[in-house]
């Protein structure tokens, strides 16, 4: 795993919102995420398989069923997935990217585009979760060949830096985003094609998609979003559990290690 970061590219993610780490993960290690990740879905999505809230297959003819088979927390549910999103190498990494001592998991989450899927629509991820920082990110791992053809992610470059909290769903409409921010439609989007094992980290609120998958093959991805540690809530429930949702009031410090666990700390090095 390439996990040291250059200043450029400390820089160049803090001025585009994003930053592409070709071929990232080895071989070795490629093959370990491809087999955790089938595995996990799979289990996700047979029948007994537990958290059956937490994939959007529910009905596979909707439209955002086939943006991408999307399977949230399967470290929570599977080993091989636990052991690959507890390195505290990617939380070392997310955290100095972000600029922030401490980085929590919000959630993982398994993004499938099955062959002929749907596009996913420009939108932000901050907005969604339950907490709100200019410091949040996310890691997108290719573990297909990422292409124009298949779907690889695009990014409006900068818009980080101007977005509010107006957000649109992942809907049918590719350009909603773009009514509630008008002075984005002048920037030039930015294509980011990879091969498999390549790593895509984005600022939660830089806008992105990704195009439709116009080849007979998967685009596999395996994402994980990240909260800096001391986030607090902002009255939305995202994943938040039942009964820990209610006990929040807004401004609580979101530091329950069985939901949020903290993966790397600058001071307190892997407390999880
Ligand atoms: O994989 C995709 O199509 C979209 C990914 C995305 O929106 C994300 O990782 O935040
Ligand atoms: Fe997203």
């Amino acid at each position: 795993m390439k996990d040291q970061l250059t200043q450029e590219q400390i820089d160049s993610y803090n001025e585009n919102g994003f930053l592409v780490i070709e071929n990232w993960l080895d071989v070795d290690e490629l093959a370990q995420w491809r087999a955790a990740t089938d595995e996990a879905v799979e289990q996700r999505l047979g029948k007994g398989g537990g958290f059956g809230n937490l994939n959007n297959q529910g009905d596979p003819d909707n439209y955002y069923a086939r943006v991408f088979t999307q399977c949230i927390k399967l470290a929570d549910t599977h080993a091989g997935m636990h052991e690959i999103m507890y390195d505290p190498r990617l939380g070392k990494m997310a955290a100095t990217l972000a600029g922030v001592d401490g980085v929590r998991i919000w959630h993982d989450q398994a993004l499938i585009k099955p062959p002929f899927g749907n596009p996913t629509a420009w939108h932000l991820d901050n907005p969604y979760w339950s907490f709100s920082s200019r410091q949040s990110i996310s890691i997108w791992v290719a573990l297909d060949d990422a292409t124009l053809g298949n779907g690889c992610m695009w990014y409006v470059p900068g818009s980080h830096k101007t977005a509010r909290y107006d957000n649109v769903g992942i809907g049918q409409n590719l350009s909603d985003l773009f009514k509630a921010y008008p002075e984005w439609r002048e920037i030039e989007t930015v294509a980011c094609p990879c091969p498999a094992g390549s790593a895509v980290f984005h600022n939660g609120l830089t806008a992105h998609g990704a195009g439709a998958n116009m080849t007979k093959g998967f685009r596999r991805a395996m994402t994980c979003a990240y909260m800096p540690d001391g986030a607090t809530f902002n009255g939305t429930k995202n994943i938040l559990p039942e009964e820990y949702f209610q006990s929040l009031t807004v401004g609580d410090v979101l530091n329950d290690d069985t939901i949020n666990p903290l993966i790397w700390h600058k001071k307190k090095g892997r407390a999880a």
